[in-house]
């Protein structure tokens, strides 16, 4: 009989580290809310979210490192929006940034989520933060309360 494991999309008593950068913050602050509301809705309280603001994209992977390491939380979400148009080293802080996070995510221990977004244009990341293509924050809540529950079945 062929087994099949999957994480479930409830988590009441789940702690949830949230990281967001400022910059580019009229994107990044709707990522966050669509973060929140994934996360009320998969029915973690308010208590059990913390949220922490870093200036850039580039710095999330370090903050991330300290949070997974602090034994603190069950999983990060990390949120940001790197956008081409707006800077002339775009390629070296979106890949530094989503680099970063992937490597943090190998020796976590506990999930991490990588929503940093990095788009040609300001308004693809509009689009991407609740405008015409969803709430990616809102994705990301889902998909972290997913792979909590499913770093406890395979616990
Ligand atoms: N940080 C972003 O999150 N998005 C950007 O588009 C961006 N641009 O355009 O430069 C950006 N730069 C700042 C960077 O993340 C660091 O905060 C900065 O280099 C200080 O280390």
């Amino acid at each position: 009989m062929t087994r099949f494991i999957e994480g479930s999309l409830r988590a009441s008593a789940c702690k949830v580290c949230i990281i967001v950068s400022r910059f580019n913050s009229l994107v990044t602050e709707r990522l966050l809310e669509g973060a929140l509301d994934g996360l009320s809705r998969s029915g973690v309280p308010s208590e059990k979210i913390t949220v922490i603001r870093t200036p850039g994209s580039f710095e999330i992977p370090g903050v991330t490192a300290r949070v997974a390491k602090s034994g603190a939380y069950d999983g990060v979400i990390t949120l940001g929006a790197v956008v081409r148009g707006e800077t002339p080293h775009f390629d070296y802080v979106s890949a530094e940034a989503v680099k970063g996070v992937a490597q943090v995510s190998l020796t976590a221990g506990i999930p991490v989520i990588m929503g940093i977004l990095t788009t040609d244009t300001m308004e693809q990341a509009l689009d991407r933060a609740g405008a015409k293509a969803g709430n990616k924050g809102f994705e990301a809540a889902r998909n972290l309360i997913e792979m909590v529950n499913l770093y406890g079945e395979l616990s």
